[in-house]
């Protein structure tokens, strides 16, 4: 039949690229600078999986975000941090820096929310 010998590679072949996009996490960059995050807002899905990577532009800063079982980290221009998780539940869940920047630490905030 020939339509299968058509049909049959392209099905496999959008599995195949369906199973490589979900294994591979959204990749997400934030900048921090005193005293902000850039962006302060991430937004990600339920159940997809997610690659934050932070940045400082000036001294240690860090992150923190318990509810969505995310590790603490800090980082410096020198040297970033990379988290990953997986939101199981919609909702927002603010974040705040982790390690004492300064004046303004206690401002330094945001908040993932996390959509259906
Ligand atoms: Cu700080």
């Amino acid at each position: 039949m020939k339509l299968t010998r058509i049909v049959l590679p392209a099905v496999a072949a959008l599995l195949f690229c369906a199973l490589l996009s979900a294994a591979e996490p959204r990749k997400i960059e934030v900048v921090a600078k005193k005293y902000e995050f850039d962006p302060a807002r991430i937004e990600v899905k339920v159940g997809e999986p997610v690659e934050i990577t932070f940045k400082s532009l000036d001294t240690k800063h860090g992150f923190v975000q318990k509810d969505l079982k995310i590790a603490k980290v800090t980082f410096t221009k020198d040297k970033p941090a990379t988290v990953t998780f997986t939101a199981e539940k919609a909702g927002t869940y603010p974040f705040k820096c982790a390690r004492f920047c300064g004046m303004g630490h206690g401002k330094m905030k945001g908040e993932i929310v996390v959509t259906p």
